[in-house]
């Protein structure tokens, strides 16, 4: 009888071990923004992304997969350092993430959740795998790699302690800069508030639905949740919103009608650049 060739295994993927819980090698990091900093050199720095800005681990698997999401207009200089920053940052961390720079299109006031909203649904309209969403504004660099950008098993608050602020949380409701929520935290407050136009409220909102829906903010240690922030000018179209202080009151009648489940929005353009997937959206103006 003819020999019967064994069953040879054929080339399979590797079976890489789970990503550490705490990655060595994170620690205090110097950052500054007075250097030059070309989009470039920024591309140069960072070969193993992805375009869009996706990025995974090549040597173990992670347990999440994370969505950063950016609110944006007019800020493409206090990007470049954000990705200059952050991309190391977040393949140090052992992260498997994209970035998604949600640019709202025209002069129209700016409005901050929507955005947030809008960066969710398209996140995962690219990626139905993405379980983790950290919702970090541009002008924001963490001092500390510890400071993980990962969801557990409560809403995370990052930015905790902002240079800014001399460093400490500005009052206990604090939520704004860097938040963290996974996909079953979002939509367990339905998402984030569409109405807040202009400056302010809308993340004492967030936090008001976080604490109405029976959630507790998790936080870093504050010697590690330490944050610069780019300084900048009042931008125009986002003067303070007068009406935040009364809307923040309500929160609990407006947020099972205003939030991930009513968003309107149109997307004009999703662009896959090297370091990150830009979106450009129209999202109304203020009634
Ligand atoms: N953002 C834009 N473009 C805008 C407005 C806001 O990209 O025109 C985004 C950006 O990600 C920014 C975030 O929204 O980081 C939050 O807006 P902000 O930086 O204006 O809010 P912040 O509280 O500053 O950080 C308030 C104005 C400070 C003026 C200080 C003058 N010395």
């Amino acid at each position: 009888l003819p020999e019967v060739p064994s069953a040879r295994p054929g080339p399979t993927a590797p079976v890489l071990p789970p990503c550490p819980d705490s990655p060595p090698g994170l620690g205090r990091l110097l950052i500054e923004f007075t250097s030059p900093m070309p989009l470039e050199r920024v591309q140069r720095e960072n070969p193993g992304v992805l375009l869009g800005g996706r990025y995974t681990p090549p040597d173990c698997t992670p347990a999440q997969t994370v969505a950063v999401i950016i609110p944006f207009r007019h800020r493409e200089h206090h990007l470049r350092y954000w990705l200059h920053y952050l991309h190391p940052i977040l393949r140090r961390q052992r992260l498997r993430y994209g970035i998604y720079v949600i640019n709202q299109h025209g002069e129209d006031t700016f409005n901050r959740a929507k955005l947030l909203n809008v960066g969710f649904l398209e996140a995962l309209k690219e990626d139905a795998a993405y379980d983790c969403f950290i919702f970090s504004d541009v002008d924001l660099v963490p001092m500390d790699d510890r400071n993980l950008y990962r969801c557990g098993d409560q809403p995370r608050h990052f930015a905790i302690a902002m240079d800014k602020f001399g460093f400490r949380l500005p009052y206990a409701g604090y939520f704004g800069g860097v938040s963290g929520l996974s996909k079953a935290q979002f939509l367990r407050i339905n998402g984030f508030p569409n109405e807040y136009w202009g400056w302010g409220g809308e993340d004492d909102d967030i936090f008001n639905r976080i604490s109405l829906t029976g959630m507790k903010i998790s936080r870093p240690d504050i010697r590690i949740g330490r944050y610069r922030m780019i300084k900048h000018d009042r931008d125009k179209h986002n003067e303070p919103n007068p009406q935040r202080f009364t809307k923040i009151q309500n929160t609990k009648l407006t947020m099972k009608r205003d939030g991930i489940g009513s968003v309107r929005y149109q997307v004009l353009e999703v662009s896959r650049q090297p370091l990150f997937t830009n979106i450009t959206v129209d999202i109304g103006r203020p009634p």
